[in-house]
């Protein structure tokens, strides 16, 4: 049976660079979701009444939390997933301002 308050459902679209990142995320550790396919750009009608006003692509949503920005994402899937961890060493302070840089 499904889990539907702790299913992951992605609103996102495949050309999207940064959904990519949380993509390959939830592929490194192994976690099934869904996928919402939410349009490239604004009118976004539907996306903007579950965020609140949040245009931009990936959302999380699991059960009645919505997660928005890629970092907060890749952070609340480690805090529910640790392992495998996407910090095996003690240096996440310098990822999480890395990848900020790289994105
Ligand atoms: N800081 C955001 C950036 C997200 C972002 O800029 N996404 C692009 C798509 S790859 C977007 O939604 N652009 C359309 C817009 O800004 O309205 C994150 O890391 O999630």
């Amino acid at each position: 049976m499904t889990d539907l308050a702790n299913e992951i459902i992605l609103h996102n679209y495949p050309q999207s660079p940064v959904a990519e990142k949380v993509r390959v995320g939830l592929g490194i550790k192994k976690l099934p979701w869904a996928s919402v396919e939410i349009p490239r750009l604004p009118p976004k009608p539907m996306l903007i009444k579950l965020t609140g006003g949040y245009r931009r692509t990936p959302v999380m949503q699991i059960g009645a939390d919505i997660y928005c920005d890629s970092h907060a994402i890749l952070r609340e899937i480690e805090n529910r997933h640790p392992s495998p961890s996407f910090f095996p060493a003690s240096d996440a302070g310098l990822m999480w301002s890395l990848s900020r840089w790289t994105d």
